[in-house]
Protein backbone atom coordinates (compact mmCIF):
# COMPACT_ATOMS: atom_id res chain seq x y z
CA UNK A 1 0.00 0.00 0.00
CA UNK A 2 2.78 2.55 0.81
CA UNK A 3 5.15 1.86 -2.15
CA UNK A 4 2.80 4.32 -4.18
CA UNK A 5 3.33 7.03 -1.87
CA UNK A 6 4.41 10.47 -3.02
CA UNK A 7 6.03 13.88 -1.76
CA UNK A 8 2.89 16.40 -1.97
CA UNK A 9 4.10 19.51 0.51
CA UNK A 10 7.00 20.78 2.37
CA UNK A 11 5.59 23.52 4.22
CA UNK A 12 6.65 25.96 7.09
CA UNK A 13 2.85 27.35 7.32
CA UNK A 14 1.06 24.25 8.37
CA UNK A 15 -1.95 25.57 8.29
CA UNK A 16 -1.77 26.45 5.30
CA UNK A 17 -2.65 22.66 4.17
CA UNK A 18 -5.96 21.23 3.34
CA UNK A 19 -7.39 18.74 4.98
CA UNK A 20 -7.15 15.12 5.36
CA UNK A 21 -8.22 12.15 6.13
CA UNK A 22 -5.83 10.44 7.95
CA UNK A 23 -2.06 11.14 9.34
CA UNK A 24 0.89 9.40 10.40
CA UNK A 25 3.03 12.09 11.69
CA UNK A 26 6.73 11.33 12.63
CA UNK A 27 8.81 13.13 15.46
CA UNK A 28 11.89 12.57 17.15
CA UNK A 29 15.04 14.10 17.64
CA UNK A 30 17.27 15.66 14.62
CA UNK A 31 19.06 12.60 12.94
CA UNK A 32 17.19 9.49 14.62
CA UNK A 33 16.13 8.37 11.39
CA UNK A 34 12.63 10.02 10.81
CA UNK A 35 12.98 10.33 6.91
CA UNK A 36 15.24 7.22 6.54
CA UNK A 37 12.20 5.20 8.30
CA UNK A 38 10.09 6.44 5.98
CA UNK A 39 12.10 5.79 2.79
CA UNK A 40 12.00 2.29 4.46
CA UNK A 41 8.22 1.82 5.18
CA UNK A 42 7.68 2.95 1.60
CA UNK A 43 10.19 0.95 -0.30
CA UNK A 44 11.71 4.22 -2.15
CA UNK A 45 15.53 5.04 -1.69
CA UNK A 46 14.68 9.04 -2.18
CA UNK A 47 11.47 9.67 -1.13
CA UNK A 48 12.40 12.00 2.11
CA UNK A 49 15.62 13.33 2.08
CA UNK A 50 18.61 12.02 4.15
CA UNK A 51 21.03 14.00 5.30
CA UNK A 52 24.52 13.10 7.36
CA UNK A 53 24.02 16.61 8.65
CA UNK A 54 21.56 16.82 12.15
CA UNK A 55 18.93 19.47 11.42
CA UNK A 56 18.37 18.87 7.45
CA UNK A 57 14.21 18.63 7.77
CA UNK A 58 13.27 22.11 8.99
CA UNK A 59 9.98 22.35 7.38
CA UNK A 60 7.07 19.78 7.57
CA UNK A 61 7.21 17.56 4.98
CA UNK A 62 3.96 15.93 3.78
CA UNK A 63 3.49 12.60 1.96
CA UNK A 64 0.64 10.97 0.11
CA UNK A 65 -0.11 7.53 0.48
CA UNK A 66 -3.12 7.45 -1.56
CA UNK A 67 -6.02 10.45 -1.48
CA UNK A 68 -6.22 12.28 1.42
CA UNK A 69 -3.98 9.69 3.40
CA UNK A 70 -0.87 11.52 4.44
CA UNK A 71 2.87 10.01 5.99
CA UNK A 72 4.03 13.68 7.82
CA UNK A 73 7.94 14.21 8.70
CA UNK A 74 8.23 16.54 11.56
CA UNK A 75 11.49 18.71 11.59
CA UNK A 76 13.81 16.46 14.38
CA UNK A 77 13.86 18.00 18.05
CA UNK A 78 16.92 18.78 19.50
CA UNK A 79 19.43 20.48 17.33
CA UNK A 80 21.66 22.41 18.95
CA UNK A 81 22.55 25.04 15.92
CA UNK A 82 19.25 25.97 15.85
CA UNK A 83 17.90 30.18 16.31
CA UNK A 84 15.59 31.33 19.04
CA UNK A 85 13.47 31.81 16.33
CA UNK A 86 14.09 28.58 14.44
CA UNK A 87 13.22 27.03 18.05
CA UNK A 88 9.47 29.10 17.85
CA UNK A 89 8.88 28.21 14.32
CA UNK A 90 9.69 24.83 15.02
CA UNK A 91 7.17 24.58 18.32
CA UNK A 92 4.28 26.16 15.96
CA UNK A 93 5.18 24.16 13.35
CA UNK A 94 4.63 20.99 15.46
CA UNK A 95 1.33 22.57 17.68
CA UNK A 96 -0.22 23.48 14.51
CA UNK A 97 0.56 19.79 13.17
CA UNK A 98 -0.60 17.66 16.11
CA UNK A 99 -2.87 19.60 18.04
CA UNK A 100 -4.80 22.19 15.70
CA UNK A 101 -5.33 19.96 12.99
CA UNK A 102 -8.75 17.77 13.45
CA UNK A 103 -7.35 14.78 10.81
CA UNK A 104 -7.85 11.06 12.41
CA UNK A 105 -3.78 11.18 13.27
CA UNK A 106 -1.21 8.85 14.72
CA UNK A 107 2.20 9.88 16.67
CA UNK A 108 5.39 7.57 16.00
CA UNK A 109 8.40 9.24 18.39
CA UNK A 110 11.30 7.90 16.86
CA UNK A 111 14.43 7.12 19.07
CA UNK A 112 17.41 5.90 19.25
CA UNK A 113 17.72 2.23 19.98
CA UNK A 114 21.80 2.49 20.92
CA UNK A 115 21.63 5.83 22.81
CA UNK A 116 18.31 5.45 24.11
CA UNK A 117 15.50 7.84 24.95
CA UNK A 118 16.70 11.82 25.21
CA UNK A 119 15.26 13.93 28.30
CA UNK A 120 13.44 15.37 25.06
CA UNK A 121 11.75 12.91 24.06
CA UNK A 122 10.15 12.46 27.25
CA UNK A 123 9.10 16.32 27.08
CA UNK A 124 7.40 14.91 23.97
CA UNK A 125 5.87 12.68 25.15
CA UNK A 126 4.48 13.96 27.96
CA UNK A 127 3.26 16.93 26.10
CA UNK A 128 1.55 14.60 23.62
CA UNK A 129 -0.47 13.16 26.61
CA UNK A 130 -1.18 16.35 28.19
CA UNK A 131 -3.18 16.64 24.96
CA UNK A 132 -4.89 12.98 25.19
CA UNK A 133 -2.61 12.38 21.71
CA UNK A 134 -1.61 8.64 21.89
CA UNK A 135 1.72 7.91 20.74
CA UNK A 136 3.79 4.61 19.53
CA UNK A 137 8.31 4.37 19.71
CA UNK A 138 9.76 3.76 17.17
CA UNK A 139 13.69 2.38 18.41
CA UNK A 140 16.05 2.99 15.29
CA UNK A 141 18.96 2.32 14.61
CA UNK A 142 19.08 -1.42 15.87
CA UNK A 143 21.93 -2.63 14.28
CA UNK A 144 24.01 -0.28 16.57
CA UNK A 145 22.68 -1.89 19.69
CA UNK A 146 24.70 -4.84 20.97
CA UNK A 147 24.10 -8.34 19.68
CA UNK A 148 23.63 -9.56 23.82
CA UNK A 149 20.42 -7.21 24.03
CA UNK A 150 17.70 -8.49 22.69
CA UNK A 151 14.73 -6.42 20.88
CA UNK A 152 12.17 -7.56 23.77
CA UNK A 153 14.09 -6.08 26.25
CA UNK A 154 14.16 -3.45 24.23
CA UNK A 155 10.52 -2.89 23.34
CA UNK A 156 10.06 -3.63 27.47
CA UNK A 157 12.31 -1.06 28.47
CA UNK A 158 10.83 1.44 26.34
CA UNK A 159 7.40 0.27 26.84
CA UNK A 160 8.29 0.96 30.91
CA UNK A 161 9.93 4.44 30.48
CA UNK A 162 6.99 5.70 28.08
CA UNK A 163 4.52 4.42 30.18
CA UNK A 164 2.75 2.14 27.11
CA UNK A 165 2.44 -1.15 26.47
CA UNK A 166 5.54 -2.94 24.82
CA UNK A 167 3.05 -3.75 21.65
CA UNK A 168 3.60 -0.32 20.89
CA UNK A 169 7.39 -0.38 20.72
CA UNK A 170 8.53 -1.20 17.60
CA UNK A 171 12.25 -2.01 16.78
CA UNK A 172 13.96 -1.34 13.47
CA UNK A 173 17.17 -0.76 11.64
CA UNK A 174 15.92 2.03 8.62
CA UNK A 175 19.71 1.12 7.20
CA UNK A 176 19.20 -2.41 7.05
CA UNK A 177 15.87 -2.19 6.17
CA UNK A 178 15.25 -4.80 9.47
CA UNK A 179 12.06 -5.34 11.53
CA UNK A 180 9.57 -3.20 9.30
CA UNK A 181 6.84 -5.61 9.19
CA UNK A 182 5.07 -4.72 12.43
CA UNK A 183 5.32 -1.46 11.88
CA UNK A 184 4.01 -1.49 8.80
CA UNK A 185 1.28 -3.28 9.95
CA UNK A 186 0.68 -1.15 12.10
CA UNK A 187 0.70 1.93 9.73
CA UNK A 188 -1.82 0.30 7.30
CA UNK A 189 -4.48 -0.53 10.03
CA UNK A 190 -4.37 3.15 10.49
CA UNK A 191 -5.01 3.72 6.88
CA UNK A 192 -7.87 1.24 6.74
N1 LIG B 1 23.32 2.88 11.70
C1 LIG B 1 22.16 3.39 11.30
N2 LIG B 1 22.11 4.63 10.78
C2 LIG B 1 20.90 5.11 10.39
C3 LIG B 1 19.70 4.35 10.51
N3 LIG B 1 18.68 5.11 10.07
C4 LIG B 1 19.21 6.29 9.69
N4 LIG B 1 20.54 6.30 9.86
C5 LIG B 1 21.47 7.40 9.54
O1 LIG B 1 21.21 8.50 10.41
C6 LIG B 1 21.40 9.74 9.73
C7 LIG B 1 20.15 10.59 9.84
O2 LIG B 1 19.08 9.98 9.14
P1 LIG B 1 17.77 10.81 8.74
O3 LIG B 1 16.79 9.84 8.23
O4 LIG B 1 18.14 11.95 7.83
O5 LIG B 1 17.34 11.37 10.17
P2 LIG B 1 16.17 12.40 10.53
O6 LIG B 1 15.62 11.97 11.83
O7 LIG B 1 15.21 12.51 9.41
O8 LIG B 1 17.01 13.75 10.72
P3 LIG B 1 16.47 15.26 10.65
O9 LIG B 1 15.74 15.43 9.36
O10 LIG B 1 17.72 16.06 10.76
O11 LIG B 1 15.57 15.48 11.83
C8 LIG B 1 21.78 9.38 8.29
O12 LIG B 1 23.18 9.43 8.17
C9 LIG B 1 21.26 7.97 8.13
O13 LIG B 1 21.98 7.23 7.16
C10 LIG B 1 19.80 3.02 11.05
O14 LIG B 1 18.83 2.28 11.20
N5 LIG B 1 21.06 2.61 11.44
MG1 LIG C 1 14.62 14.14 8.28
Amino acid sequence: MLNKTVFFKSVTEVDSLPKSAAEAIFSGRSNVGKSSIINALCSQKNLARISKTPGRTRSVNVYSVCWGKWIIDLPGYGFARVSHTEKKLWNRMIEECIIRRQSKKTVYIVIDAFVGPAELDFNMADWLSGYNVPFKIIANKCDKVPKNITEKEIKSKAGECFNIDESNVFTVSAKKRNGFSKLLEDIVNFFK
